[in-house]
Parts: C-alpha cells; sequence; structure tokens
C-alpha cells in the first residue's frame, strides 16, 4: 500500500490522505499509518497537516434518514378519520413529531368532536427532512442550505466533526520504493562498511514495554506487604506464625481465657479430630496457668472453676495469632532479663463462622505487640495512631469493648475519607496481668496490643464488596494480573 501511494503521487502533483483512503477502499487510520512508515523512510513526502470540518449524522438523525422524520410518521399514522391526541401520544418520539406536522400544516386538531381528533390537513407530504439527512450520509451536505442545517443542528439530528488529514506532495528525497529501514547496527554492517549507507529506524521513545509475563502478586499480599513495611519502620519484629495447628492452651488457656468461654465451642472453632492432642508444655507454666483460672493469683480471684489438662490438649486452628503473641510473651517472661520488644504478625487464622458476602470461616488476622516497662493506655492510642496513619487514617474514635484477655480493651473507629462514613478498623487492649505474671514477665511490664485483618482493607483498597471476588476458587485470575500497585498511604 505505501509503494501505491507513493506510484499515486508520482502521477499526481499533490494528494489528501482522505482522497487516498476513498481511491484505496482502506480506512483514514490506516492510510495514516502507511504515511508515518513512508516518513520512517527519510524526506520521501511532505506531509501538510489540514482540518476541515465535517457534518455528519447524529445517531438520531440516522434513525430520521432510515426511518423518515418524527412528523412524516405522524402524519402517515393519522387516519382519515382521526385519531385522539391520547393515542398519538404513544408513537415513539410522537411529541416532538405531532409539534413539527401541526407547525408544517400538516395536521389539525378538530375540537368540535369530543375527544378531540387529530386529522389530516393535507393530502400528502414530502419528507424533505429525511430527503436531507439523506444527503449527509452520502457526504453531500454542500447541497443544504445553511438554514436547513441551522434546524438539523438545533434538533440533534446532525452534528459538526473536526477531520484532521494530510495534503501529500513529492519530498526532496521522493522515491517510488521504500529502502529496507534497518533496525539493529550489527557486526557485520560496521566490517563491511555498510553502516554508511544504510539507513536506520528511529527508535521510539514512547513505545510502552512489553508486559512482563512473570508472576503478579494477589491484592492480599500487596497489602500484606505494605502492612509488613510499616511495622519494619517502626521497629517491630515479626513473629514465627508458620503453625496454622495450635494447642488450646496456647490458643485460650495461656490468654486467661476461660474453658467454659463461648468461642471455644466447636461452633466457633475448628478442632482437629487427627492429632486430637497436644502433650508438650512447659510443666510449671501450665500449673501457674491452671492455679490463676481456678483460683486466681496475683490479686486476681481467677474463674474459680476446675481447669481441666484435657481441655488445653485439644487441638485446633488457630482463631488468632494472640496465640502466637503468648507463645512469644512467655519465651520472653523465661529470659533471665526481660528487655522490651515490638512484635508484629500477619497471618491466617479460622474461625467456624457464619459466612456472608464479607466473611469467610478464615481471615488474615494483624497483630502488634509492645511489652516494655509502665506502658499505658496512652502509649496504646498512641502507637497504633501512627500505625494506621502510615495507612492515611487520621480521624479515630474509640468504644470501650471486652476481650478475655485484654483490660481495657478498645474496638477503633475511623471516619473513612472515601466511603465518607464511620467504619471499624480494628480491637486493642492492655494484656492482663493474669495472662502475664504466670509466664514469668516482671510485674511492672506492661503488654499493649491491637488487631485488624487484611482482607477488610484490602476490599476497601481494591473496591470488592465480595470478600470471594478477593479470595477462594472464583477469584477471577486476570483480576490478580491486573490489580494495581498498592499505596495505602494518603
Ligand atoms: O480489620 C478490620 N477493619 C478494617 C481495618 C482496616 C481498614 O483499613 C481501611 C483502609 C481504611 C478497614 C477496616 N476489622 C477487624 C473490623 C471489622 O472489619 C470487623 O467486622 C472484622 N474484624 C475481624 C474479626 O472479626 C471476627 C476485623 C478482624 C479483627 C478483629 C479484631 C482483631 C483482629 C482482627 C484483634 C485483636 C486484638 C485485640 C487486642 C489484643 C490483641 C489483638
Amino acid at each position: 500500500m505505501a509503494e501505491k501511494i507513493l506510484k499515486y503521487l508520482s502521477e499526481n502533483e499533490e494528494v489528501n490522505t482522505l482522497k487516498l483512503a476513498e481511491k484505496f477502499q482502506e480506512d483514514h487510520q490506516k492510510i495514516i499509518g502507511f504515511l508515518k512508515s513512508i516518513q520512517a523512510n527519510g524526506d520521501l513526502v511532505i506531509a501538510e497537516p489540514v482540518s476541515q470540518k465535517n457534518i455528519e449524522l447524529t445517531e438520531e438523525g440516522k434513525l430520521v434518514a432510515n426511518q423518515g422524520s418524527h412528523e412524516a410518521n405522524i402524519f402517515n399514522v393519522v387516519p382519515k378519520e382521526g385519531i385522539s391526541q391520547a393515542d398519538l401520544m404513544k408513537l415513539p418520539n410522537a411529541k416532538v413529531g405531532f409539534s413539527k406536522a401541526m407547525s408544517n400544516g400538516w395536521v389539525l386538531v378538530d375540537k368540535i368532536v369530543n375527544p378531540p381528533l387529530v386529522k389530516r390537513k393535507v393530502p400528502e407530504i414530502k419528507d424533505s427532512v429525511q430527503e436531507h439527512l439523506k444527503l449527509v450520509d452520502a457526504g453531500k451536505s454542500s447541497e443544504l442550505t445553511e438554514k436547513d442545517k441551522a434546524e438539523y443542528k438545533k434538533r440533534k439530528l446532525i452534528q459538526e466533526s473536526l477531520i484532521k488529514s494530510f495534503v501529500l506532495k513529492k519530498g526532496p528525497d521522493f522515491s517510488l520504493t521504500l529502502n529496507k529501514l534497518e533496525t539493529d547496527l550489527t557486526s557485520e554492517m560496521l566490517a563491511n562498511g555498510t553502516w554508511k549507507t544504510s539507513k536506520f529506524k528511529e527508535y521510539n521513545f514512547d513505545a510502552l514495554g512489553v508486559p512482563p509475563s512473570s508472576g503478579f502478586l494477589h491484592p492480599l499480599l500487596k497489602v500484606r506487604a505494605e502492612f509488613r513495611q510499616i511495622f519494619l519502620e517502626m521497629g517491630f519484629s515479626e513473629m514465627p506464625t508458620n503453625n496454622y495447628i495450635e494447642s488450646s492452651f496456647w490458643n485460650f488457656d495461656a490468654l486467661f481465657q476461660p474453658q467454659q468461654h463461648p468461642a471455644r465451642d466447636a461452633h466457633d472453632t475448628f478442632f482437629i479430630s487427627d492429632p486430637q492432642f497436644s502433650y508438650k508444655f512447659p510443666e510449671s507454666y501450665v500449673e501457674k496457668v491452671k492455679t490463676v483460672h481456678s483460683k486466681g493469683g496475683y490479686g486476681s480471684q481467677g474463674y474459680g472453676y476446675d481447669w481441666k489438662l484435657e481441655e488445653a490438649q485439644k487441638n485446633l486452628l488457630r482463631t488468632h495469632t494472640t496465640a502466637v503473641s503468648s507463645r512469644m510473651l512467655y519465651q520472653l517472661g523465661q529470659q533471665k532479663e526481660f528487655k522490651p520488644i515490638k512484635l508484629f504478625s500477619i497471618d491466617r487464622v479460622f474461625r467456624n463462622e457464619t459466612l456472608d458476602a464479607t466473611h469467610l470461616a478464615e481471615f488474615h488476622q494483624v497483630e502488634g505487640v509492645i511489652a516494655d516497662y509502665h506502658l499505658s493506655l496512652g502509649d496504646l492510642i498512641g502507637v497504633f495512631s501512627e500505625f494506621f496513619k502510615k495507612l492515611g487514617i487520621t480521624e479515630l474514635e474509640f468504644k470501650p469493648a471486652y476481650n478475655p484477655y485484654t483490660e481495657p480493651s478498645m474496638e477503633i473507629f475511623c471516619f473513612h475519607p472515601g466511603l465518607k462514613k464511620w467504619i471499624e478498623i480494628g480491637n486493642s487492649g492492655i494484656f492482663r496481668p493474669e495472662m502475664l505474671s504466670p509466664m514469668g514477665l516482671p510485674k511492672d511490664v506492661t503488654v499493649i496490643a491491637w488487631g485488624l485483618s487484611l482482607e477488610r482493607p484490602t476490599m476497601i483498597k481494591y473496591g470488592f464488596n465480595n470478600i470471594r471476588d478477593l479470595v477462594g476458587p472464583k477469584v477471577d485470575l486476570e483480576m490478580v494480573q491486573r490489580s494495581p500497585i498498592c499505596r495505602l498511604t494518603k
């Protein structure tokens, strides 16, 4: 095609690309593409950009050109005996059609009869609107008067567009053939000297790179990476959470959660049938836990029930990563000398809950824990406020809450600027002495902690309403490839 264009230009002084598109029955944009490939070969042609106003039919104009004007259609449906206005108005575009038919003097309203009837005023009509629009469709809008064009523009039957094209003339390096453009400078060219006469294709620095066919991170893992980065920036170290299966002892008893607590019921927890029990626990620590549950201690009256080892031995899918926090805090309490510590975890937890659009039987819990001397509720609020600030959340409110292992406890809420409403964003508290003292932590050491999920912020960030569009067997894997880079700050 490029050489056809050059040949045409060799026989004509100049030509517009629109004319070439018509002559070669080719799309105009393709002609422009061939022009670009000719220009890449050097100054074979001179291309002068030109714009011309073009009149074309609107969608409604195309309808009228095909099916007749609204006024003509109204005239054609009016029977000799007349028709009520109410019946006439049931037709498409009847209001416009009736009004134009009246102003054209094609129909009248006979008010002598009741109800008044619309009747023909003339025996026949000429639908000049349809004829004119057919001319426009055939590219002959120049045959219309300016008055008609103004009328049809006002009725939104035609519209003006600007068509950009090029007027081509022979350039200084005009040729009927295109030299092959080299794309690479090769060692052969350098050796045999052809590089001196070869023509090289220009680099297109705007060309997009080939999209990587490598792997893509799931949105949840992108948000996890963002949360992990925030914790690391704040000086937290990650806890080893690579055990989904946990004993009831570390998941509940070590947290001073009584064995009768409803959360320990099979309706809320997934218990493991094989291996059903764990047997290895630090013996002296188990005794302290048993005592603090059944008789109290450390200033607490305890729960006063008959604590059973068999209950604590039951294996389960951990219901929170706080089970890992309890293991870590026990290890800290066993150290010869206490050292303050900041820990975090982000991993899967499992709850035998009612499933719905935003809840599955598992989710990723995010937890931050700090152990130091004399930490207060103010320290807790300060730390998680800093954490949430790094997510772009600054307007926080708190509500007293209950957790078996923290006192006081608070639910955390924020006004989400995107959702324009208050939403719950997590839970927090100060671990109870009944949990910390049996671990061997010094009396003046307090441990503050807060938690949230990974799924809720991810769903909000990526605009998911149903958790199953984010995780599970029905996830559209292309969504993983499409999801943009995750940046959680404002
Ligand atoms: O994540 C939650 N909401 C949330 C978090 C961030 C967020 O970011 C958006 C960008 C702005 C948006 C929303 N929630 C906690 C609140 C609710 O979604 C709640 O309905 C669901 N909760 C889960 C548990 O529900 C059974 C989220 C999960 C949760 C709740 C509490 C903890 C951890 C996860 C905790 C804790 C804790 C408390 C004290 C000491 C140690 C740990």
